[in-house]
């Protein structure tokens, strides 16, 4: 799978790329990822990509032409342009799956108040928020973008099963877990999950999921089959 992030802020991505299960699947050859600054996609003497809004108001707008001329630029017919913002419907691990499922990602971050929505009409195929609240840029949406997607490719995580048993895959979350000592400062790991009966833990597990999930997130068991 490959992206092409455009942004202001190529930086942003160096660190998360670097690391961890991201460093692993990029030298693994299972994800390429490409970050291009925005302001190498102008022409003028000093690089501007940013223009007051018609109307008034406050703050600035991204420019339509550097994001056009770098989406069109990389652009191929199985490509999905996504625009990080703060109006775009929740990045869910539904969404993070189909991402996963496509060949080419060119996402746009975005800086300012947001982008031209000329971009929006011509480019966009999806708009993406990762979540109630305003960051300065889209740098870092894109950059948890990423990392949820790139941890669902085949083969980016060791253990086959732990991306496929994860909280939100299965739509509870996690109950407690434990590792040992099995006494910590007066504190003991339940009894079932030494007994060494696998039917009884896994009982448990699910019990205690369930609770968790109805106690923190009862909108994650609601219409669904899950209860
Ligand atoms: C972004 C901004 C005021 C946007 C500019 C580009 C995404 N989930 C999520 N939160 N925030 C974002 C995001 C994504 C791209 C951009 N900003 C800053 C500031 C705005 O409206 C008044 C909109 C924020």
């Amino acid at each position: 799978m490959e992206f092409d992030i455009l942004t202001l802020f190529p930086r942003i991505f160096a660190g998360p790329l670097d690391e961890s299960i991201l460093k692993r699947a990029r030298e693994a050859g299972l994800v390429q990822i490409r970050v291009h600054n925005l302001r190498d996609f102008t022409h003028d003497k000093h690089r501007v990509v940013d223009d007051k809004p018609y109307g008034g108001g406050p703050g600035m707008l991204m420019k339509p032409e550097p994001i056009f001329e770098a989406v069109e630029k990389m652009q191929r017919p199985d490509s999905c342009v996504v625009l990080m913002t703060p109006q775009g419907p929740p990045l869910t691990q539904a969404r993070a799956q189909a991402f996963a499922g496509k060949p080419h990602l060119i996402i746009i971050c975005g800086h300012y108040e947001g982008v031209d929505e000329r971009v929006r009409e011509a480019l966009v195929d999806e708009e993406v928020s990762i979540g109630d609240y305003v960051l300065t840029n889209g740098a870092l949406a894109a950059a948890v973008v990423v990392d949820a997607v790139t941890r669902l490719l085949p083969g980016a995580i060791g253990h086959e099963q732990s991306a496929v048993d994860d909280s939100f895959a299965t739509g509870l979350l996690e109950g407690p877990q434990y590792t040992r000592p099995p006494e910590f400062r007066g504190m003991k790991v339940p009894d079932v999950l030494l007994s060494g009966n696998h039917g009884e833990v896994a009982k448990w597990n699910k019990e205690q999921a369930r609770q968790r999930t109805r106690q923190r997130r009862p909108d994650l068991l609601e219409g669904e089959d899950k209860l």
